[in-house]
């Protein structure tokens, strides 16, 4: 049909007024084969209603075997007034889009293969959104291969079932720490949160702090060696007034000592530290001394997933030197790069702690979990 317009148009111009269109099957071969053929009736110099008639009257014309062009009629530029001739255009314009989209499709497979060989197509929707929140390719890979062979193929078209299937993927692939617990009988479990200036350390100090005390009805008491900045000092004292908490300022590792024994009535200790830069290593190692001075239980690293994965792997690089038990990931609800804890977690090998979603304390922070990961990744929520 689209060949047939453009015959029409290419013989009659642009002004030609289609009339008509048919499809039809003629035999060939003695019958054993058909043909099909499209005929268009089409004329030049057709009056439509209300309109001067121009002359020249064209008589039929035949263009190839497969079409033919009758009508003689006056001639209109409203090539698309007659219904007939609507239905045509649109005939024709929907057989080229659907040549079209089988061409792009075939082009988009071929191309996915060359340079995913390893991605099982009937997965390739889930790969490319795990790849566009910024998951590891081969993370990813990892992650639909996997699956594809676990998965039966009367389920892969079944959304939430694969998702979900996903979703266990990485919570095997996610080591995740789990809540902090105080296991000792006697003392108080000290920890230390470290990490780049900005992450969100002070704040998920004050959602820790808020949580373990008034809804777990826990002593908390909270010490900060953020003396470089008076506005975070103010900070944490706010929290910790609301809160009800005890805070100490100190300014040496021996003063964090002596805190830290003095709140030994506590059952936790939450430990704020500087926003040191992660490039500045005398720092680094005034830090170093600062926590070996506090003996925590465990030693928290924050990071921040609206920082680039590269800002992130530098920040561990740098803190590498200094002790990390586990990793805390914040401002995921500003994120749209969620792969990176996965990635992040998955390449320094700690297990992720907590999560943080928003600057509401102590709402928005939450157990880092596999499954909830994997819906942040997925984008459903449940
Ligand atoms: N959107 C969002 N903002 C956060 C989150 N956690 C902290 N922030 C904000 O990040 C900024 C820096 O936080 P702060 O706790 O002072 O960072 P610190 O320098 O590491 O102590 C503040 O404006 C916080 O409100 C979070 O989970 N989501
Ligand atoms: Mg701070």
């Amino acid at each position: 049909m689209a060949e047939a317009l453009a015959q029409v148009k290419s013989v009659m111009g642009a002004d030609a007024v289609i009339l008509h269109t048919r499809t039809y099957q003629r035999r060939m071969w003695l019958g054993l084969r058909r043909r099909e053929v499209v005929e268009i009736t089409a004329g030049r110099g057709l009056q439509i209603a209300g309109r001067p008639a121009r002359r020249a009257p064209i008589s039929p014309r035949s263009l190839n075997a497969n079409t033919q062009i009758k009508s003689p009629v006056q001639n209109s530029r409203q090539l698309l007034e007659t219904p007939a001739a609507s239905n045509a255009v649109m005939m024709g314009l929907s057989q080229e889009m659907a040549s079209l989209k089988t061409m792009v499709k075939d082009l988009v497979a071929q191309t996915r293969q060359r340079e995913c060989p390893n991605v099982p197509e009937d997965l390739f929707a889930y790969y490319v959104q795990l790849i566009e929140s910024q998951v590891a390719q081969e993370l990813a890979v990892e992650i639909v291969r996997t699956l594809h062979q676990q998965i039966r193929p009367e389920h892969l078209a079944q959304a939430d079932y694969v998702k979900g299937k996903i979703a266990e993927q990485i919570e095997k692939l996610l080591p995740t720490a789990g809540p902090i617990v105080r296991k000792k009988a006697i003392g108080a479990h000290v920890v230390a949160l470290i990490g780049p200036t900005g992450v969100g350390k002070t704040t998920t100090i004050a959602k820790l702090a808020a949580n373990m005390k008034l809804r777990d009805k826990h002593r908390v008491g909270l010490i900060t060696i953020d003396t470089y900045r008076i506005a975070a000092i103010d900070q944490l004292r706010k929290y910790a007034d609301i809160i009800g908490s005890n805070l100490r300022v100190v300014a040496t590792p021996e003063d964090l000592r002596d805190a830290v024994r003095s709140m030994s009535d506590c059952d936790f200790i939450l430990i704020d530290t500087a926003g040191r830069s992660p490039n500045d290593t005398l720092k680094l190692n005034e830090l170093k001394t600062f926590l070996a001075a506090a003996e925590p239980d465990e030693v928290h690293l924050v990071l921040s997933t609206t920082a680039s994965q590269e800002c992130v792997e530098l920040a561990i690089e740098r803190f590498g030197d200094v002790r990390v038990d586990k990793i805390i990931f914040t401002k995921l609800d500003e994120a749209a790069h969620v792969g990176v804890v996965l990635n992040v977690v998955k390449k320094v090998n700690k297990a992720l702690s907590y999560i943080t979603t928003g600057q509401d304390v102590p709402d928005d922070i939450e157990v880092g979990r596999g499954k909830r990961l994997a819906q942040m990744l997925l984008g459903s929520e449940s």
